[in-house]
């Protein structure tokens, strides 16, 4: 059974409904949405506009991790980070994360409000991150990869890519206890387009479930990737419907955190599947009048869908 709540220093993140993942890139080079935030205010702008439209927490990440991808020095990530999530928290109430693979970065960035930290690596890149966030009391998002973005395209060999991503991410796992990190305060990763290709990537979504059944909250980015790219022929800023369908469908198979660039398109698409699932969950038809008296109700529905 999927937690119903995610601890992140001093509160709980209810995770009965989908909780939206915004991101904000602060990147020259991100492949889905790279060079678009300029500066702090930018990005502040785009946090507020992600919230208004539904996102739960933010995610604010200074190195790119695109296939290929050179390091950032830990100066300049800091330097790209730090101001960021500082005007998130002046300005904005929600929960700010922090995705980076460097304990340095996380550091500051726990000091300057963040709560939760992302690290695609799952522990393996920093021997420090684990600490940082046991002593912080910070959530921790263990997503699977193999190898860097540097190499990781050549590591994408799996007999069955369920089994062995659940195994990796069961030694993150053991790498957080390790060092004091609490289970309520981690959510595993299956790391889409990290070290998997397209049918893998296809696979480990399809077959989400078998991760949910580890008993930790699971976290999907799917959004703009290179798989959708492939399947529609499509550059990434029109693959919003894609990285949307591919949401609803991982919430159907017990996700519950969907890291993405289209808050709105995400949301739509989340509250139509939870009605859907909802209208057969209780078991019952509905009610002979037609008239619902539960389930998902939608915060973008207006009072004129009523008389349709
Ligand atoms: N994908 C990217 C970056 N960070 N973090 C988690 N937990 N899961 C992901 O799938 C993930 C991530 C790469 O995508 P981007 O360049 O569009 O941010």
């Amino acid at each position: 059974m999927t937690p119903a709540a995610w601890r992140v220093v001093d509160r709980w993140i209810p995770l009965e409904e989908p909780l939206v993942m915004g991101i904000l890139n602060v990147t020259p080079d991100s492949f889905s949405d790279g060079g678009e935030l300029r500066d702090v205010d930018d990005a502040l702008r785009r946090g507020e506009a992600m919230v208004q439209e539904g996102a739960g927490i933010l995610d604010v990440g200074g190195e790119s991790t695109r296939p290929g991808a050179a390091e950032v020095s830990l100066e300049e990530e800091l330097r790209r980070v730090i101001p960021v999530v500082e005007a998130l928290r002046r300005e904005l109430r929600s929960p700010v994360s922090v995705d980076t693979r460097k304990a340095g970065v996380a550091r500051r960035a726990l000091e300057a409000g963040a709560v939760v930290v992302n690290d695609v690596s799952g522990l393996a890149f920093d021997s420090e991150m684990a600490s940082v966030v046991a002593r912080a009391g910070a959530g921790l998002v263990l997503m699977h990869m193999r190898g860097t973005p540097a190499d990781m395209r050549s590591l994408a060999r799996y007999d069955d890519p369920v089994d062995e991503v659940s195994r990796e991410l069961l030694q993150a796992v053991e790498r957080a206890r390790a060092a004091g990190v609490s289970d309520d305060a981690l959510v595993l990763d299956p790391g889409i387009g990290f070290a998997k290709n397209r049918s893998q990537s296809l696979y480990l979504l399809a077959e989400l479930r078998r991760l949910v059944a580890l008993g930790f909250p699971v976290m999907v980015g799917t959004s703009r990737k290179s798989f959708l790219g492939e399947l529609l022929d499509r550059p990434p800023e029109e693959r919003v419907l894609g990285s949307a369908v591919t949401c609803a469908l991982a919430w159907e198979r017990g996700a519950r955190i969907f890291r993405v660039h289209d808050v709105e398109a995400t949301v739509q698409a989340l509250t139509v599947v939870r009605a859907v699932v909802g209208a057969s969950s209780a078991g019952d038809p509905p009610a002979p009048d037609g008239v619902v008296h539960s389930g998902a109700s939608s915060p973008l529905r207006t009072d004129e869908d009523n008389s349709r």
